[in-house]
Order: C-alpha cells, then sequence, then structure tokens
C-alpha cells in the first residue's frame, strides 16, 4: 500500500500518556455508585454489575499477570482514534505480559458471533497507528442482545481461550456490552466485558466520561470545511450555505463547529425542543436573518444544521416516534407496496389525526426519506433525511411571501452542503491519538484487574495529557430505562446539549453579533507537528465545560 509523506511521519507519532498510565499502575477503589435515574429497575436487570465503584489509577507496583487472550470488536459508526485505542490495548496487554494476545473480531458485534476474527500481532498493529478509520478489522452495527448470540460468543471465545471482551462503541454499543458483562457474571462464564466510549456525535459523556473520542477530529474537519466554505461566501458574495452537519440526535457537533467558525445561524436542535418550536417558527427565524442581511447588502451567509434537527421538532417527534412503533410492528406489510405514494397513503391512514396532518404536509422526498428502514438499534437514519435542502426551499418561500410584503428586498441563493462522513475517517488529532491510545492502554488495566461491566474513563482532558486521571467507570452508573421498539429497555443516557451549559451559553451572548455582521472564523486544517497551542489543543466545548 502506498502511504502519504504524512502517514509515514505519523506512524512514528508516540502518544502522550497520563503520568498514571507511564509505568505500573495501581487502582484506588471510589465510592459505591448508583444509576443516573430509574436506580431500583436498573438493578433487579443487572444484578452483578450494579452499584459497582468508581475505579481511578496511580502509579503503582510491578504486578506479574499470567498469560491471556482478549478479543477487541469495534462497533457503531467509524471516529478517528479507534486505530490507536487498538494499539493502546496491544501494547498495554505486552507490557503485562508479552504471551497476552490480543483478538480482533471483524465487521463488528457480528464477527463475535459468526467466530470470524484476526491476530493482532505486531506488524499488523504497527501499520495502523495514528491512523484514521476502523479498517484494521472494520466495524458493524449488528446489536447483541439475544441470548442465543452470548451462547455463540462464548462458544467462540472459549475456542480461542479469550477470557475478556473489549467493546469499542458508542451508547447502545456500551449498553450491550454491560448487558454482555452481566449475562457473562452472572453465569460465572469467566469472561469480563469492558467498553469504550466512541462517537463522534459526542453525546457520550457524564460527569466520568468527559467526551467520547473522534468527536475532537471529526469537529476540526467540519470546521475547517465550513471556514473554507465562509471564505467562499465571503469572497463570493452570492450564496447562503445551508450545512447539515452529522450527529444524529444531538447538536454538540454543530455546536462546537459554531463555536469554531461563528456562523450566521447555527440552529440548536435541544434549544428548539424546549422550545416547542415548529417548523414554520424554524423557517420564520432563518428567514428573518437572510432578510436582515439582505438589508445591509449581504446576499450571502452560512447556515449549521445539526442532523436530527427534525426529531426535536415536537410535532415531528411525535410523527417520528409513531412511525417507528407502526414500522417495527408492519415492516412486511409496508416494504410490499412497491411505490412511495401508495406506501405514504398506507402509513397516513394508519397514523392519529394529528401526525397525520403532519405527515402529509411535508415535501414528498422528506416523507419517503422519514419511512426508510430503521437501523438496527429501531433509530431513523437522520443522515439519510435532506433537511438542508428541505430547509433552504421552506426559506425560499417564505422569502417570497416576505419579499411581496415588502419584507425582503434581497436574493437568495442557497446551496446545501452534508459533512458526515467526510470527517468520521480523518487521521486522528494529536488529542484523538493521544486520548485513544490511553483509552486503550486503560482497558488493558481493568482487564489485568479482572474488572468486568466497567468503561474506560480518561478525564481531566484539558490539562496537559501527563495530568489526565485514569480509570473505570461502571456502566450501569449511565443508566436509564426508554422506550425503544415499542418497549422499556435499559440504556445509557444520552448527554443532549445543555441549554444551562457553558457552550450554549458561550453561543448565545455572540450569536445575534455573527447572524447580523460577518465575523467568520477560518480554523484552517488539522495540524500535527508544530506548537502544542496550535497541535494539542482540544474541543472548545470541553474547554468552556470545565474552566
Ligand atoms: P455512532 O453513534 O455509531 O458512533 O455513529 C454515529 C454516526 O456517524 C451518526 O453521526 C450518523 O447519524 C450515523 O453514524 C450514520 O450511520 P451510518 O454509518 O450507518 O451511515
Amino acid at each position: 500500500m502506498i502511504k502519504s509523506p504524512l502517514q509515514i511521519a505519523r506512524e512514528n507519532y508516540a502518544p502522550k500518556l497520563p503520568k498514571s498510565l507511564q509505568g505500573s499502575v495501581k487502582i484506588v477503589e471510589g465510592k459505591n455508585t448508583e444509576s443516573v435515574a430509574d436506580q431500583a429497575e436498573i438493578e433487579k436487570i443487572f444484578p452483578n454489575t450494579y452499584g459497582m465503584p468508581l475505579l481511578s489509577f496511580e502509579p503503582g507496583e510491578v504486578k506479574v499477570s499470567s498469560a491471556r487472550n482478549v478479543g477487541v470488536i469495534l462497533s457503531g459508526g467509524q471516529a478517528p482514534g479507534g486505530h490507536n485505542v487498538i494499539s493502546g490495548i496491544y501494547d498495554g496487554l505486552k507490557k503485562l505480559n508479552s504471551d497476552n494476545k490480543l483478538f480482533g473480531f471483524l465487521g463488528g458485534p457480528g464477527g463475535l458471533v459468526d467466530n470470524q476474527y484476526i491476530e493482532l500481532t505486531e506488524d499488523v498493529v504497527n501499520h495502523y497507528r495514528n491512523t484514521g478509520g476502523f479498517d484494521i478489522i472494520g466495524s458493524g452495527r449488528t446489536k447483541l442482545e439475544e441470548e442465543a448470540q452470548y451462547e455463540q460468543a462464548l462458544l467462540n471465545c472459549r475456542e480461542l481461550d479469550i477470557t475478556a471482551l473489549v467493546i469499542i462503541g458508542g451508547d447502545d454499543s456500551n449498553t450491550n456490552a454491560c448487558v454482555l458483562a452481566e449475562y457473562y457474571k452472572a453465569k460465572g462464564a469467566g469472561i469480563q466485558v469492558i467498553g469504550v466510549p466512541k462517537t463522534i456525535d459526542g453525546d457520550l459523556k457524564n460527569e466520568m466520561v468527559e467526551t467520547s473520542f473522534g468527536f475532537d477530529t471529526a469537529c476540526k474537519v467540519y470546521s475547517e470545511l465550513i471556514g473554507n466554505i465562509q471564505r467562499d461566501a465571503n469572497s463570493a458574495k452570492k450564496y447562503w450555505h445551508f450545512i447539515k452537519l452529522m450527529g444524529r440526535s444531538a447538536s454538540h457537533i454543530g455546536l462546537e463547529c459554531a463555536l469554531q467558525t461563528q456562523p450566521n445561524i447555527c440552529i440548536i436542535s435541544e434549544e428548539v425542543e424546549a422550545k416547542q418550536l415548529t417548523l414554520d417558527d424554524v423557517v420564520t427565524d432563518i428567514a428573518n436573518i437572510v432578510a436582515k442581511r439582505a438589508a445591509n447588502g449581504d446576499n450571502f451567509g452560512t447556515a449549521l444544521i445539526p442532523e436530527g434537527l427534525v426529531e426535536f421538532i415536537p410535532a415531528m417527534k411525535k410523527l417520528i416516534a409513531e412511525l417507528n412503533d407502526f414500522l417495527a410492528h408492519n415492516e412486511a406489510e409496508v416494504n410490499a407496496f412497491e411505490g412511495n405514494k401508495e406506501k405514504r397513503e398506507f402509513v397516513a391512514e394508519r397514523i392519529s389525526k394529528e401526525s397525520r396532518e403532519v405527515f402529509v404536509s411535508l415535501p414528498n422526498s422528506i416523507a419517503n426519506q422519514l419511512m426508510l428502514d430503521r437501523d438496527p438499534h429501531g433509530n431513523v437514519q437522520v443522515s439519510l433525511i435532506e433537511t438542508e435542502k428541505m430547509l433552504i426551499d421552506m426559506v425560499k418561500a417564505k422569502l417570497k411571501k416576505m419579499k411581496k410584503a415588502g419584507e425582503f428586498k434581497g436574493k437568495f441563493k442557497g446551496q446545501p452542503h452534508f459533512f458526515g462522513y467526510e470527517g468520521r475517517c480523518a487521521a486522528p488529532s494529536n488529542f484523538d491519538a493521544d486520548y485513544c491510545y490511553s483509552l486503550g492502554c486503560t482497558a488493558s488495566v481493568l482487564i489485568a484487574e479482572g474488572k468486568t461491566g466497567y468503561m474506560a474513563s480518561v478525564r481531566n482532558l484539558i490539562a496537559p495529557s501527563e495530568e489526565w486521571i485514569a480509570g473505570g467507570v461502571p456502566v450501569t452508573m449511565m443508566m436509564n430505562m426508554e422506550k425503544r421498539h415499542g418497549e422499556m429497555k435499559p440504556v445509557i443516557q444520552k448527554a443532549l446539549v445543555r441549554l444551562d451549559g457553558a457552550p450554549y451559553k458561550k453561543f448565545v451572548e455572540q450569536r445575534e453579533d455573527w447572524a447580523g455582521n460577518t465575523k467568520y472564523v477560518y480554523p484552517g486544517p488539522i495540524q500535527y507537528f508544530g506548537p502544542t497551542e496550535v497541535c494539542d489543543l482540544t474541543t472548545k466545548t470541553l474547554k468552556y465545560e470545565q474552566e
């Protein structure tokens, strides 16, 4: 394989580790934990892994441990730094005992059940250090939720003499990791399960998990692209760029990119929901800003749109929830229709009157997209819904009316963009390279200490990496009960943008200024080599949350 000069240079990058992981590690037990909500129900479902203490690492004595075989799985969407988690696990295991072995299950959790694996040797791991992507073993969205899968996975692990699994994934995958940990512990199967917090969406975070890996790099890539578009907008002065940003539910990516680039508009889904805004309200707000800028002669601008917006507009949320339930129970019948028109009519007749009105008022393309297959976790695939195009059309129609009423005197030409896949496999920033490697090393220590049902945690992340605090957090601590596929299930609570949080407040303080005036910032590309203040800084979200 031909490598670029940057790839070759990155191979030699040595990720920076917190002090506690640089040598031997001592584990310090903190207080016992309870789940964030629904304590009695969660404890009942996880009698063996509920309430375990928080763990933190300190430098300690060298320990000898017997040789172990460990399996690793990448689950869900790609996120920059996954390869470094794996190299961290590998190096951590080898440091503990050079006879330790690491096996990678291929194509996500499905690989564990289907017994598709490779041994991750030094040569394989070296090839992927500090690179983006998940191609070392691939990823997938198969959900581990049935006893037959757990049993098959157990047989496969026994065949390879695997006694611990690391599942690198988002909130849903870590929920499943915890269910698996509980199952194996209850059964005395002798298989530990450790989770690692991954997702560019940034919505797997809490007091003990400050950020999920990949968020930093993905936001930096999107911010570079937004900055470039803003340069173009400010040079050509003729387009309004509507930029949809990945992030499924939460608007963390949009908010972080707004803080980095200062666009004219950034919609925060969580605010839309809290204020109970309708789609028309959102469109009117945008149209008013377009008109205000046009009055100053600025017929151009940028608007950031979170991928999950439609699910946060209350009437749309209700519609989507009804569609989720309806489609889950009537999949075969709905899929039997060949034409979208017939499918829409069939569905429209069978949902509530209120939701029907919203459904039929949507452009056909959007209504069709809302009926597409759900992901294996029952979520609408929001990356397939072209909200950016829908908003351009609706703003255009609104401005036409405003023009007639003499409220808009300018021009409006919209350009839609969607940034998602562009950032998910980028070469990890120094922050993500260091953070991921530290998470991998942390997972190897948790395994060596016999822990199960824990997630690797590395905190204090705005300090220099030497001062980061590594440890483990029981996954049950992050759980609450939510409705999935029409049934109440224990799941890790999703961290949405907090409207009382510092990042959002910083944004609100400045957004009016950014809307009317052109205050763009052009962050430029990620820098991998150079001064610390250019290369090692993490997100503004973390900075504002922690300062
Ligand atoms: P994870 O939650 O698995 O990390 O995936 C995040 C994400 O990139 C979302 O931002 C996006 O909506 C979704 O995956 C896209 O999924 P797919 O890769 O299946 O197109």
